[in-house]
């Protein structure tokens, strides 16, 4: 009888902590062992030449999101697990938008029956609150919390979405009762509608005003406002899609008085700027917040090299560019206001980090990571079970080869969008194999078994 279901044989383990080279044991889906040499495995994979890392967790992904009337994500939860695979995911945390009027069970079902069967990949939700009411603050937000949903975001802006600042010490009260880590869009919803009715008043209506009506300011001052409610309510709080170094100042201070905020940025800030949209099919790369200038890439890069960043998120947020039900949705010609507001990136976050962080030498691979797996897992309770290549872990792996160079393209990748950001990207490093608690998902370029992610339940976070 074998000892191990598999054995991963000659690579070289990468953890938050350490490299070295092992052997890996997997049975029943779990690190059984992890020693200098294995014998005794049902089947050997051979990882020689390969990096292998815990596979990476986007903490922040939007999928099958009702995004306004006639618009359409263009990922199911099918086409964008499998992309997350692709891409050298094992695990998406997509986000379960509370309608209002809607109880948050009735959204969570709604989309528990959108993703049951079609992951590839283990998903885990966090959920959008819009409507806090007593009954979701009272009685859900604590109930779901205990039933392993330990976390959700709050908005500052959109219509429909956005919470008052009464309602967000409401909600952050709630997180505290719960043991549940909220997150929270930080942009003043009041200062984009000015500066959004005078430019559009003034004529100013193309895809290059959208970053103009939300300039550095407007997350400043949120991000600040944010963290004052968090405060006031003391809970830690977790900032996402950090764009510039005024909100990354913002989160260094609330630490400094010893508060427990987490900063979270995106690969958008570290690689597009606002001249992006102001290019030929410019809504192509409209995202809020919107990318800012070189130095905000620099203060961004900082952040992740001194640890003002915890996490590493793609905010993947797809639509299709020729597609009235996406980027060219009619209204949208008439004012930057209706182009959908978001941009795929689940299949490329963790080579642009790779290739700019690690092969760059800006970060170290333990480094990477933490930043892109590791920290997910602390900061929302999945750890150790997942982001850890440690005994009794699930085998959730990602063979890297370190020297591959590609060019990123819309042909190589699997999302639902029709074009990615990143055309002609060039990165080195690139994931080669997936496996999801013991089972290889993508090897060399190809899908190898069909939908085997589930939901994960979660612990409450360490926050
Ligand atoms: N916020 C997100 O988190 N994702 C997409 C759009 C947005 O504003
Ligand atoms: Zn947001
Ligand atoms: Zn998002």
């Amino acid at each position: 009888m074998s000892s191990y279901d598999t054995i991963i044989s000659g690579g070289t383990v990468v953890t938050a902590a350490d490299t070295f080279k092992a052997d890996i044991g997997i049975r029943n889906g779990r690190i059984a062992a992890i020693a200098d040499k294995l014998e005794n495995g049902t089947e050997v994979i051979d990882a020689t030449g390969k990096l292998v890392l815990p596979g990476g967790i986007d903490s922040h992904v939007h999928i099958a999101q009702p995004s306004g009337e006639g618009v359409v994500m263009a990922d199911d939860f099918d086409s964008a697990t499998r992309s997350a695979a692709f891409g050298g995911n094992t695990t998406v945390m997509p986000f379960c938008f509370q309608e209002k009027g809607q109880s948050l069970r009735d959204a969570l079902s709604w989309y528990h029956g959108l993703a049951e069967g079609q992951c590839h990949i283990d998903v885990s939700f966090h959920l959008i609150v819009s409507d806090p009411t007593p009954q979701v603050l009272g009685q859900e937000l604590p109930a779901l919390a205990e039933e392993g949903y330990t976390s959700f975001k709050m908005f500052m802006t959109y219509e429909g979405l956005k919470l008052t600042d009464r309602e967000i010490l409401e909600t952050l009260t709630a997180a505290k009762i719960s043991g549940a880590m909220p997150m929270i869009h930080a942009e003043n919803d009041d200062a984009i509608e000015f500066l959004r009715e005078k430019a559009e008043l003034a004529g100013e209506t193309a895809p290059k005003y959208h970053a103009s009506t939300r300039p550095i300011p407007v997350e400043r001052e949120a991000t600040h406002r944010a963290i004052s409610l968090a405060e006031i309510v003391d809970v830690p709080l977790v900032i996402v899609h950090v764009s510039n170094r005024e909100a990354m100042e913002e989160i260094q201070r609330a630490r400094g008085r010893g508060l427990k905020i987490y900063g979270e940025t995106c690969p958008q800030y570290l690689v597009l700027t606002a001249e992006d949209l102001e290019i030929p099919q410019a809504a192509k790369n409209v995202c809020s917040p919107p990318p800012r200038d070189k130095a905000s890439q620099v203060a961004c890069w900082e952040g992740i090299e001194q640890g003002v960043f915890d996490v590493f998120s793609s905010d993947h947020c797809p639509f299709r560019y020729e597609d009235t039900a996406g980027k060219m949705h009619p209204k949208g010609e008439k004012s930057f206001r209706w182009i959908p507001n978001g941009i795929p990136g689940v299949e490329t976050r963790l080579p642009i980090l790779f290739s700019e962080g690690v092969k760059k030498g800006r970060i170290s691979l333990q480094d990477f990571v933490a930043l892109t797996s590791t920290n997910h897992a602390k900061l929302y309770g999945l750890y150790p079970k997942k982001g850890a290549i440690a005994i009794g872990a699930d085998a959730d792996l990602v063979f890297w080869d370190p020297d591959k160079q590609m060019t990123i393209s819309q042909e190589l990748l699997h999302h639902g969008a029709d074009y990615t950001p990143y055309e002609g990207f060039e990165v080195t490093g690139w994931p080669v194999l997936t496996m999801v608690r013991g089972k290889v998902i993508v090897q060399d370029g190809a899908l190898v078994t069909s939908s085997e992610g589930s939901h994960v339940v979660r612990d409450k976070p360490l926050g």
